[in-house]
């Protein structure tokens, strides 16, 4: 079905049925910078989706640069960010967030923070009921809570203004220690259908956040990929995820809907802590390459595309075997560097 949708954020996942959130290098071209966030989301909304994938090809590096390199890291946070969202209908009937009128998608757009960062979204209701921006992980006040319950919603064609803070961890006064706010985080609706969003949920209205810390390791692309009820970003079936053996890719695993899931991903492993790296030689965190979630759940990790296994067309899919079986089910399409894949032949689109 959808062979290269999941290449660029904001492309048309709308029309095309396509899926993952993705900002791929062409996205990410100011990632060394004070600018990665507002480059990363301008290119990754208008920019990337007018250029195609095309361009995002073509400015990929190389896998073997890539490896020849150290890995870019997250600067420090601090900064004041300004966003537009909204909230739009789809018309195959699902619901969407998108950084430009026209432009929603499934997941939503991924919003990336650095510890110290404060967000304001101006969030536009574009559709026929009210709706909501309800974030996890991250600090709000009540009134940028975005449920009914604290009238912090949003009517139809209403525009409301959240805000999220983030900040470093630290000592608390008292001594104790204080977690940043650094992570696999997720915003969605709370407002459609029910008081607790469930009907913008099974719509589609949810996406990805992560906050890094200074110093983390950044990806060279990242893809979201939703459980949500029976479906993985509301697709019958997972969308393709495409990579270059060596590249460093970011996976952000969200759950939402009625059930428990288990992640899994053939061919690579990640570490269950807050980054899915391994700190060092005596980082005591599992590693692992199945990991059970559960509703409202996200967690996220990186790999080496390929590391020690090469490229092919290697599964990811929830493992519990019905839901395997009815279709949890996609593809991580890791290429050689000449874009060729390994006994695999895309005959199934
Ligand atoms: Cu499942």
């Amino acid at each position: 079905m959808n062979d290269a949708t999941g290449e660029t954020r904001g492309t048309a996942a709308g029309a095309e049925g396509g899926a993952a959130a993705d900002a791929g290098p062409a996205a990410r071209p100011a990632a060394l910078g004070r600018r990665a966030f507002t480059g990363r989301l301008l290119a990754g909304g208008a920019a990337a989706a007018a250029l195609g994938t095309a361009a995002v090809a073509a400015t990929r590096p190389t896998a073997a640069a890539a490896a020849a390199r150290p890995a870019a890291t997250a600067p420090a946070g601090g900064e004041v960010r300004h966003l537009r969202m909204y909230a739009e209908k789809l018309p195959d009937g699902r619901m969407g967030y998108g950084l430009e009128k026209g432009k929603a998608t499934v997941p939503g757009p991924l919003i990336e923070l650095n510890e110290g960062d404060t967000l304001h979204i101006e969030f536009e209701n574009t559709m026929d009921v009210a709706a909501s921006l309800h974030v996890h992980g991250v600090d709000y006040e009540i009134t940028s809570d975005g449920t009914a319950m604290t009238h912090s919603h949003v009517e139809p064609g209403g525009t409301r203004t959240y805000t999220w803070r983030t900040h470093a961890p630290g000592r608390r006064a008292d001594g104790t220690w204080r977690a940043g706010s650094a992570g696999y985080w997720h915003y969605h609706d709370h407002v459609v259908g029910t008081e607790h969003g469930t009907g913008g949920l099974r719509a589609g209205l949810y996406g990805p956040v992560i906050v890094r810390r200074k110093g983390d390791i950044l990806p060279e692309r990242t893809f979201t990929i939703v459980f949500n009820d029976m479906t993985i970003n509301n697709l019958p079936a997972g969308p393709d995820l495409e990579a270059t053996v060596g590249e460093r890719v970011e996976f952000v695993s969200i759950t939402h809907g009625e059930y428990y899931h288990t992640f899994h991903l053939h061919g690579h492993r990640w570490a269950d802590n807050r980054t899915g790296l391994l700190t060092g030689p005596d980082d005591p965190s599992q590693v692992v390459d199945n990991k059970i979630v559960g509703p409202g759940d996200s967690f996220g990790f990186q790999v080496i595309a390929g590391e020690g296994v090469g490229a092919g067309a290697w599964m990811y899919h929830c493992h519990v075997q019905s839901h395997s079986d009815m279709g949890m089910v996609g593809r991580f399409l890791v290429k050689k560097a000449d874009g060729t894949i390994p006994d695999y032949e895309a005959h199934h689109h």
